[in-house]
């Protein structure tokens, strides 16, 4: 575990718009994809290191100062008994993304229900288990709200998927051809 709390701080001389929060640094080898699909949209986002368990009340400072430092969307990560997302949504308006991660003894299951089976009142928006890619993609989605710019590169990036499975679709029909040959 390394001492400082922020593993990346600012990807851009922008101030980030996106929050990374991971429980612990064991969660980076995952929640790397949350950062790698930001920077190709050109997101600014800060990524710290933050536990509901063991480090409590940065926590919820973390969260509680996040919009008036303006971040707009949180994306937090945790495994095992994951209250990391649950605790950050119940300090701050934004949108939480919640990332259950695999590992310990119930594979990611105990994380999933932790963050998927939020009370009443308190949402966080869960993606599947390891889903660090989706989170990033949610977020950029919420924030092409208010930008036609990722707006616009949000859809580039749908073409694109869409002309990938086009492309193994032919590429399939292919081998099947050659096989009857
Ligand atoms: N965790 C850390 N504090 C509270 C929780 N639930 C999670 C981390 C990580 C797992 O516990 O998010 O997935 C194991 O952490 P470590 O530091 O022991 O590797």
């Amino acid at each position: 575990m390394s001492n400082n709390s922020s593993l990346i701080t600012h990807h851009s001389s922008l101030s980030p718009v996106v929050g990374i929060v991971l429980g612990s640094d064991s969660d980076l080898p995952v929640m790397e994809e949350t950062v790698k699909v930001l920077r190709d949209f050109g997101v600014p986002f800060e990524v710290s290191v933050l536990s509901a368990h063991r480090s409590p009340r940065r926590a919820a400072d973390y969260a509680t100062t996040a919009e008036e430092r303006g971040l707009q969307v949180i994306i937090a990560g945790a495994g095992m008994a994951a209250h990391l997302p649950g605790v950050l949504a119940a300090c701050t308006c934004l949108p939480v993304i919640g990332v259950p991660l695999q590992g310990g003894a119930l594979n990611g299951m105990d994380a999933l229900y932790a963050i998927v089976q939020m009370p009443p009142g308190v949402p966080v928006a869960t993606v599947a288990v390891n889903g660090a890619r989706n989170a990033a993609l949610l977020a950029v989605q919420m924030l092409s709200l208010g930008d036609a710019g990722l707006r616009r590169q949000l859809r580039a990036y749908k073409e694109r998927m869409a002309a990938d499975v086009a492309v193994k679709s032919a590429s399939l029909q292919e081998k099947l051809q050659q096989q009857q040959k």
